[in-house]
């Protein structure tokens, strides 16, 4: 999500991989930057920024041309409350899913935490569809108006992170066709192909 709005901006930025599958995240020399071994970070005028909502609204505030966020008050309230949602709720509905041993320690209760976060996942993707078709009938191009946000490039995330989870994105048409549009924006683009992200993560079980 802070790549493609620091690709929007055409200013130059430096990108670190972290492979968390590697644990590279728990290594001393990460945890020297972010003592909670998580991404994202971002390092600028070198000071460490942690947390995507702090990271996003403090781009938003050093670039406000390019309006990431709306500046009047209640539609960025309104846009705020949606990112709150989809950082403090969905996110860490998928963490279940992807990484479930943070949340229990006995292994074979893995499935069902599994499982049941998928179906809160699932739902929660069928409430971001309808953010997007209220927008769509409003007639704005993108989730908080006329401007790509992060609204927008968390939307590409949620239903990427969707397939992973075994949810089949064929599933959610207005949601694809918006998340399909977004990607080919050409900063969205930049930014996942710098991090080889394959949009469609979905595989049919065998
Ligand atoms: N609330 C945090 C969530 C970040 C987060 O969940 N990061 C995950 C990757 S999506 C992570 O670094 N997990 C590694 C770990 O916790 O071991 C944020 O907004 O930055």
């Amino acid at each position: 999500v802070p790549h493609t709005l620091l690709e929007a901006t055409g200013e130059p930025f430096e990108t670190v991989m972290v492979k968390l599958h590697k644990g590279e995240n728990y290594a001393d020399e990460y945890k020297a930057i972010n003592p909670r071994s998580q991404v994202p970070v971002l390092v600028a005028d070198g000071t460490v920024i942690t947390q995507i909502f702090a990271i996003v609204t403090y781009l938003d505030d050093r670039f406000p041309a390019m309006g990431f966020l709306p500046r009047e008050p209640l539609p960025r309230a309104r846009a705020l409350e949606t990112l709150a949602w989809m950082n403090n709720t969905v996110h860490p509905t998928f963490t279940h899913i992807f990484l479930p041993h943070k949340f229990v320690g006995d292994a074979a209760l893995f499935p069902e935490l599994k499982r049941f976060n998928t179906g809160l996942y699932r739902g929660m993707l069928g409430e971001l569809q309808v953010l997007v078709e209220q927008a769509g009938a409003a007639g704005l191009p993108f989730l908080s108006g006329q401007n790509f946000g992060p609204l927008d490039a968390y939307s590409i995330t949620l239903l990427r992170w969707g397939g992973i989870a075994g949810i089949n994105p064929d599933d959610f048409p207005p949601l694809q066709a918006f998340v399909q549009r977004t990607a080919q924006l050409p900063h969205v683009a930049r930014a996942m192909e710098r991090e080889r992200l394959q949009l469609n993560m979905y595989r049919p079980a065998a």
